[in-house]
Order: C-alpha cells, then structure tokens, then sequence
C-alpha cells in the first residue's frame, strides 16, 4: 500500500512541528514547504537526520518548489505571519490572506485530491479565503483550531481538579477568537459534569483563560506564539484522516445551516475520517451557548465582510 503523503506549507515554528510530529508518529511521508530558499531545506534534511533515533521510515523532503508536493493527500497551510504581543489575530486579515490564496492555488493544482487543513490566522477568515480559491466540496476544507482551544481548556479543568487530561472531555466551539464559546453544558470528567465539580465563578475564569489561551503564550514568549500545541491538534486531525478513525473533533466547518448558522466558517463538532469532514455533529446548546455563537459569528463575519468574501 502506498504510504500517506502530507505537505506542509510554512518551515516555521508551527509548520515545522506539525513536520516532525506527523513524521515521527509515522502518520506519513512529508514534504515541507516555504517561500524562504534554504529553510524549508534546512529543517527537512535536520528532521530526516534524525530517523534513526526516532526509528521511523517517513521521508521528509523540504522544498520551495510546489512540483514536489504533487499527489498529496493532505496539505496543511501554515504559511503566514505569526502575531506578535500587541497584534490582535485579525490585524493579520489582509497580509495573510493575500499568502492563503497564493498557497492553496499552487497546492491544489499539484494536489487536485487533498483535503486542507487550514491554521494560518484569522483561522475562521483564512479557511474562507482557502474554501472560496481551492473550490473544493467543504468536505476538503477544514480549519485546525477548535482542538488546541478545547486541549487548552481540557489543561486547565485537568489542573484545577488534579484528574488526568484524558479525562476531561470538552469542547470550545466557534470562531477562533477572542468570542470562542467553550460549552461548559457538553464538557465533563469520565462523564461527570463539569458543572457538578466546580463553581460558577472558578469555571468563568477557566473559560476566560481559555479564550486567552492564545495571547498568554504570546505574551511570554514576547515574540512568535505557541507551536507545540497547535502542531499537536494539527497531528490528531491529520492521524483520524489518514487512518480514517472517525475522531469527533472541534474543527472549523463551513456551516451550511448547522447551528443557525450559514455560508461561514466556525469551529463545531466534526467527525474526520478518510473523507475528511464527514459529519457536523448537532449539540443542543443552551440559549446562552447559542447568544455566543451567534455572537462569535458576527465577529468571523466582519472579517470575512472586510475581505470581500
Ligand atoms: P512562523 O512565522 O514561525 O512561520 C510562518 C512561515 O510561513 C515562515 O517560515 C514564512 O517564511 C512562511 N511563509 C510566509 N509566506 C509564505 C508563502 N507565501 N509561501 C510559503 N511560506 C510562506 O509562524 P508560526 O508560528 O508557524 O505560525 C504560522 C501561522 O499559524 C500564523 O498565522 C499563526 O497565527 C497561525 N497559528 C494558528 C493557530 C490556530 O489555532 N489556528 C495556532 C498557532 C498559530
Ligand atoms: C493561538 O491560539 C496564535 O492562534 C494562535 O495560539
């Protein structure tokens, strides 16, 4: 059987990363992509090095040239610019876009039959951008963000209780910003809910953090921003796809009427499987949850508006 072919476009912190853990959890063959001449060169032949110790037989090629990428089952576009402390994720609107679109034309060409995973910021307006260049069925085109914003959320639950991370069970759905709406009604530990373990006041702070996950690894690294969860949440997504596990995982989906909401990109709960999105799972939200999500759709669609989508 032919093995699975994986590229990733951006050398940088989270592409990089997503390289190393896809590769070394044998999930497949990947081929790494940047616009820098030597980078993508440098960290591909550096994380080939270091299959002996690893003990996998994925090949990883970095290249800046899209002929290499052909016939890949999946692409992850991480190409883009990072947020710096002080920089909002849409201050990134328009300088990331211009690089989504330029990407996912070239890669689609190559690649006619891959399904996209879109992490480039604004995650929700950049799927948009990706969804409206590739015209592929929206089965192929799925934003990563919703599984680092719920891995984020389950931490934190897991500390404040002292109880493994496995068994925090949550979801944090809408867009990936700042009105992300993690759904304490679905979130429970080995099926105990949430609501029973910890107080109102505490569970709002929880929920604050969360939605601040993203800035607070900003703000202590001072420059860059997180990497080694976001590539983890790309490497689970790309892990159900290619062996088509049928995860029910927060993703960004472009809604068609799920949840009341139409013709944008938000996080909701998916099934992933060989197929890509297969299913949107429906969730009976409470009228609160469903405000913010509603909410939170405003917020991706004043991007998607600024954009001309
Ligand atoms: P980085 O700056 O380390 O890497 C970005 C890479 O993209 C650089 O190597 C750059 O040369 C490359 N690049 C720029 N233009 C390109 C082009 N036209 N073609 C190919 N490569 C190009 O940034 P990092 O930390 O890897 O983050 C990447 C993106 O992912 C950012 O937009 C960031 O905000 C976003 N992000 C999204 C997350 C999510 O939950 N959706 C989580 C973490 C990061
Ligand atoms: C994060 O949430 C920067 O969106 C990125 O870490």
């Amino acid at each position: 059987m032919a093995r699975n072919k994986v590229t990733v476009i951006g050398a940088g912190n989270v592409g990089a990363t997503t390289a190393q853990r896809i590769a070394e959890a044998s999930l497949a063959d990947v081929v790494l992509v940047d616009i820098v001449e030597g980078l993508p060169q440098g960290k591909g032949l550096d994380l080939a090095e270091a299959a002996p110790m690893i003990g996998h037989d994925a090949r990883i090629l970095g290249t800046n040239d899209y002929a290499d990428t052909a016939g890949s089952d999946i692409v992850v576009v991480t190409s883009g610019l990072a947020r710096q402390p002080g920089m909002s994720r849409d201050d990134l609107l328009a300088k990331n876009a211009g690089i989504v679109r330029s990407v996912v034309e070239q890669a689609v060409r190559h690649s006619p039959h891959a399904i996209l995973i879109v992490v480039t910021n604004p995650l929700d307006a950049m799927c948009q951008v990706a969804f409206a260049e590739a015209k592929l069925p929206r089965e192929r085109v799925i934003g990563m963000a919703g599984v680092l914003d719920s891995a984020r959320f389950r931490t934190f639950l897991a500390w404040e209780l002292g109880v493994s991370v496995r068994d925090v069970t949550g979801f944090v759905l809408g867009g990936h910003g700042d009105q992300m709406v993690p759904v304490t009604s679905y979130t429970n530990v080995a099926g105990i809910p949430i609501t029973d373990l910890i107080g109102e006041e505490r569970l709002a702070e929880i929920v604050q953090r969360t939605r601040d996950g993203g800035a607070e690894v900003v703000k202590l690294l001072k420059s860059g921003s997180a990497y080694y969860a976001p590539s983890a949440s790309v490497a689970e997504m790309v892990d159900s796809i290619v062996h088509d596990q049928k995860r029910v995982l927060p993703c960004a989906a472009y809604l068609t009427g799920e949840f009341g909401l139409n013709g944008i990109f938000m996080g909701v709960p998916c099934r992933l499987g060989a197929g890509g999105l297969e299913e949107i799972i429906k969730l009976n939200l409470t009228d609160d949850e469903q405000a913010q999500l509603n909410r939170s759709a405003e917020a991706v669609r004043e991007l998607v508006g600024i954009m001309g989508l």
